[in-house]
């Protein structure tokens, strides 16, 4: 858009009035934050009612992805940067005596997701808006979102995450849209004509009011809608026959029970507990949701078996997999189409994709306990599982009744929402190569054997204009300098940085960059945790949640390793190392915390031993998130992705570090398979065991972790460490991980991986060391990072799945 910074100044204060009423320098920053904010969604407004208006006059397919999670992040920055009015507002805040930075640094991070599935979400929703797609988020207004990480002595201290306290500028709040959710109750059965009918009687209704905040595009004038949930009590439970009594408190206590549904976000992110408030959660969003689509699509005039070629409905895991047999009721109940008619449309809309195969995150309810909540949704489950089951012995011929039994959505009293979500789906994909090869032929076999159509796969894709030229912007300014803008919305051209292998002037401007990267990250680190990291050493970051799969317990095993070779030899010839760890555990997984107080108490030792001479330092920075990602990518030298094969379905942490620079330290895993593609086996640095020699030790049965600790003096020495009083912790203290890696034979092969691991590290140190070498390396990665921008993910959704064209929009602000 266009704005003059004497233009931009007369709103400010016009905002600044409006919604502080007083004088400018009477207001703190949290005002001056919320006054822009106030006034650029008065800048998106009209640009968003006519996408909507463009939208409607078309009849356009649209989408809708639900999702449990969208860890947004902050939109301040950005909305600026897509509405091309960055530059003019900072200069136009600087003549007010205001920095730009400091409002930036005010916005609290929407933090309402838990890691990877969460964040792709966000990033889908950016490219959506970016690349035209008419494309809305549809999801839960978690009151709290994921906890605050605090360490305290060493331990994860969780802590609630008030994101609302200083109200979202970002949201409207639409009561007029609020619709009705029914729970518990029953089901009671009529005939009309010749029709046998169902009547859902008894419910407890709950109000669902939407939260609308804009998603803007990239320079395009598209701004499409996150469609946020939260839960209010219906007039009617506010229940007037409590008041005549007189029980004035109990009448609150039911306004609780209700609102406590949208709460809280539940912080587990691969471990299922079946709990009945999630089942609620997950209920509520997509009743609300799809109810909000039908009325969306009704204004359209058009009938309903036309649904499918207007709505397209993905399901972001299973999470939000009760939606097929929502989709049903609506259709079978309310609309009355026969069942088959309802199912087509409904097995048309929606796609489904899986984020994990890790069996503790599949998601399985008591059917006692769904039926009581969902008396009719559980109704349409068991004939979808009925009908299912005729197939696979009429149309597939099945015969084998264990096979069968298996198979079903509903057996042995559980229901399972991935079988579910499968056959209710015309689309089910993976998130990378191997995690979709993983997907047919291993874990849902079965499946692709009746349905090998259905199967595809989408590697993830991140958000570049976020992840480059948000958190990086000094090299964004030299890329672009370089290879002009192109790449900002055609991020495949950042291939041209190719040309620039062997330019030495070139390959030192980047040193140089990622030189003062980690300058501010060293000093961020010094002002937070009082601990001095040399920017010369390598930076060399584990940044994730914490899971024995992903293996950060094999990262400060070998640091205690390092250490080791150090004390014996303080004159060691090795590269000053800094190794930075991030990530939150499940509150829940003992080990996991464990895993956290390990790498701190390590930490301590080291950074506290002046024999070593400043040749290795350990940092954990508390509460990863959006916005300390940002912080710490852009400084990263090295980027371990060392997940045990086959366990991390992609990962899409990999990709940001790339994009800046890094070079992966990796297993063959996820979509590190696919980066290795691109950048080819020089550019990355590759070590053990593969997806198959993982599957092979668990159906042979024949991994002897004991064997591994027994054969290697280096490896038996820094395990004994955990519990032999050479830290400074009670010596039981860290026994539960050792008898994870020993009596417990070591799941996720951390012991037979570690001597390979260790010769990764050493190369990676010998890379490092010829710094032209290196640079081309980090330049290399930069070049071919590109090709994992979520615009082109979603334009493969979009045409492979979702069958949705883009849609320019020409008007201007
Ligand atoms: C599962 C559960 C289980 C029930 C309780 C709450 C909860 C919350 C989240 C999850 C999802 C775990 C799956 C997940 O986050 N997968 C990650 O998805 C990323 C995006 O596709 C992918 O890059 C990571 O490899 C994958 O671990």
């Amino acid at each position: 858009m266009k704005l003059t910074e004497e233009n931009f100044k007369i709103d400010y204060m016009a905002a600044i009035h409006a919604t502080t009423a007083r004088q400018l320098e009477d207001t703190s920053s949290l005002e001056r934050y919320n006054a822009l904010g106030q006034m650029i969604k008065d800048y998106i407004g009209s640009l968003w009612a006519n996408t909507n208006a463009s939208y409607r006059a078309d009849g356009v397919k649209q989408v809708y992805y639900f999702s449990m999670e969208f860890l947004t992040g902050k939109f301040l920055e950005n909305n600026l940067h897509y509405l091309g009015i960055y530059d003019v507002t900072r200069k136009g805040l600087r003549a007010l005596n205001i920095d730009l930075e400091d409002l930036i640094e005010v916005e609290m991070d929407q933090g309402l997701g838990n890691g990877g599935l969460g964040r792709l979400a966000a990033c889908f929703l950016d490219a959506m808006s970016s690349i035209s797609i008419p494309g809305h988020g549809c999801g839960i207004r978690y009151k709290n979102g994921l906890f605050e990480q605090k360490i305290i002595d060493g331990n994860q201290v969780e802590f609630p995450d008030r994101w609302l306290v200083n109200n979202n500028v970002w949201e409207y709040k639409r009561p007029n849209k609020a619709v009705e959710i029914r729970f518990n109750g029953h089901v009671e059965t009529y005939m009309e004509e010749d029709r046998l009918c169902f009547k859902h009687v008894g419910y407890d209704a709950v109000r669902a009011v939407p939260y609308d905040t804009p998603i803007l595009g990239y320079e395009n004038n598209t701004v499409n809608t996150l469609r946020l949930w939260s839960a209010e009590e219906i007039e009617d439970i506010f229940d007037f026959e409590y008041f005549s009594k007189g029980n004035y408190l109990s009448a609150f206590e039911k306004k609780h029970s209700v609102e406590i549904i949208t709460q809280i976000l539940y912080p587990n992110d691969a471990y299922d507990e079946g709990k009945l408030l999630r089942l609620k959660q997950e209920y509520f969003f997509v009743s609300a949701g799809i109810q909000s689509i039908i009325t969306t699509f009704k204004k359209l005039n058009l009938p309903m078996t036309e649904f499918s070629d207007r709505v397209a409905i993905h399901i972001n895991d299973t999470h939000p997999a009760l939606a097929v047999p929502e989709l049903m009721r609506i259709l079978v109940d309310e609309e009355r189409l026969d069942w088959d008619t309802a199912w087509r449309i409904t097995t048309n809309c929606i796609s489904y994709t899986n984020h994990t195969i890790m069996a503790e995150a599949l998601e399985k309810w008591p059917l006692y306990m769904m039926k009581d909540l969902l008396p009719r949704v559980t109704m349409v489950i068991e004939e979808i599982n009925r009908r299912f089951i005729d197939t696979l012995k009429n149309i597939h011929q099945y015969t084998d009744e264990n096979k069968i039994h298996q198979m079903a959505i509903i057996n042995d009293g559980i229901v399972k929402m991935a079988h579910l979500a499968i056959v209710g789906s015309h689309s089910i994909n993976g998130v990378a190569e191997l995690h979709t090869e993983i997907l047919k032929t291993r874990e849902l076999k079965d499946f692709h054997n009746i349905y090998p159509t259905k199967f595809n796969n989408k590697t993830n894709g991140i958000m570049h204009r976020h992840w480059l030229l948000n958190a990086n912007p000094r090299l964004t300014d030299l890329i672009e300098d370089t290879i002009g803008d192109g790449f900002k919305k055609n991020p495949i051209v950042l291939r041209d940085l190719l040309k620039y292998r062997e330019d030495k002037a070139f390959l030192d401007k980047l040193y140089e960059i990622k030189h003062q990267n980690k300058e501010d990250l060293a000093k961020f680190i010094k002002d937070k945790l009082d601990i001095s990291v040399d920017p010369y050493s390598i930076f060399d970051m584990q940044a994730k949640r914490i899971h024995e799969y992903k293996r950060q317990h094999m990262n400060i095993l070998h640091v205690m390793h390092l250490y080791n070779q150090l004390k014996e030899n303080p004159n060691l010839d090795m590269p000053p190392r800094t190794f930075i760890f991030a990530g939150k555990s499940a509150p829940s997984y003992y080990v996991a915390k464990q895993i956290i107080k390990l790498i701190n108490t390590v930490g301590h030792v080291i950074n506290n031993d002046k024999t070593i001479k400043n040749k290795l330092k350990v940092v954990f920075l508390p509460n990863y998130g959006v916005s300390l990602a940002g912080r710490m990518i852009p400084a990263a030298d090295v980027s371990e992705q060392i997940s045990t094969a086959s366990k991390e379905a992609s990962g899409t942490g990999n990709m940001k570090f790339m994009m800046n620079g890094a070079v992966t330290l990796a297993t063959l895993d996820g979509a590190n398979i696919e980066i290795r593609k691109e950048v080819g086996e020089n550019n990355i640095v590759i070590f053990g065991l593969r997806d198959k020699d993982v599957y092979d030790y668990y159906k042979n049965g024949n991994y002897n972790a004991f064997e591994v600790y027994n054969a290697d003096p280096a490896l038996k020495k820094v395990i004994d460490q955990l519990i032999n009083s050479f830290l400074p912790v009670p010596k039981d203290e860290f026994i539960p991980i050792v008898d994870r890696l020993l009596r417990f034979n070591d799941e996720y092969f951390v012991l037979k991986d570690f001597e390979d691991y260790r010769d990764a590290q050493e190369r990676i140190g010998l890379y490092y060391r010829n710094k032209p070498h290196w640079m081309k390396m980090s330049l290399t990665n930069i070049a071919c990072s590109g090709a994992f921008s979520a615009d082109y993910t979603i334009d493969k959704y979009a045409s492979g799945i979702w069958h949705v064209n883009r849609k320019s929009l020409d008007f201007k602000l």
